[in-house]
């Protein structure tokens, strides 16, 4: 069988987490709300709860941090995955950094300006595996895919990427999101097919 190399040397087909397969070129939107009418001169991003400083940035704030992206695959738990995609942004590590995370932190619960929540444990969103991002392969995210900004998080099924993102409040304990209340697993790690409670 032929098969298609691709990035690194890595094979397609070894990309793919169990159930899931290749969306190809296509990008599914997946939102369970109305897209909000957020543009860049109304959005912003906050970092509180339990922080040195509760911080909100807004646009040109944002914009101003360092630069930081992911090039790479996305998994969706409803089982396309996008391979060999891009994003750009900033990292949440840099957020974090200014905000001053405090050492009892362990959660963040990442919140969205439409009310859309996701719970991650602060392990899975720091030292570069999640980003604000307002960037898709090189152009503006588009509103349907959480633009203006949304989050990143491609290790983690895409649920947990929360869209028109507003900022993330750090916890000293979990507490499920909007999908999480509804029967998802609560870290969701495609590799061990982590899809719903008890998976
Ligand atoms: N605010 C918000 N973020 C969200 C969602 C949503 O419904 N609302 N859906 C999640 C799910 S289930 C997936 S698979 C991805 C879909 O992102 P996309 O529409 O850009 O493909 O966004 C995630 N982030
Ligand atoms: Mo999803």
């Amino acid at each position: 069988m032929a098969r298609l190399g691709f990035g690194r040397g890595q094979l397609r087909d070894d990309r793919l987490p169990p159930g899931q397969y290749d969306t190809g070129s296509s990008f599914p939107v997946l939102t369970a709300e109305v897209s909000p009418k957020l543009t860049a001169q109304n959005w912003s991003f906050r970092v509180d709860g339990l922080v040195e400083k509760a911080r909100t940035w807004d646009w040109q704030a944002a914009h101003k941090l360092a630069a930081s992206g992911y090039e790479g695959d996305i998994h969706c738990v409803t089982s396309w995955s996008k391979l060999g995609t891009s994003f750009s942004g900033a990292s949440l590590d840099t957020f974090l950094a200014e905000a001053g995370v405090l050492p009892q932190a362990t959660h963040v619960v990442a919140w969205s300006h439409t009310g859309y929540t996701t719970n991650l444990p602060l392990a899975e969103v720091t030292g570069g595996r999640a980003w604000v991002v307002w960037e898709h392969e090189g152009k503006p995210l588009p509103p349907e895919h959480g633009g203006p900004a949304r989050l990143l998080v491609p290790r983690l099924y895409f649920w947990k990427s929360a869209k028109w993102i507003g900022g993330v409040r750090l916890l000293d304990h979990d507490e499920p999101g909007f999908w999480e209340q509804r029967g998802y697993h609560e870290l969701g790690d495609p590799w061990l097919e982590q899809r719903y409670a008890g998976d």
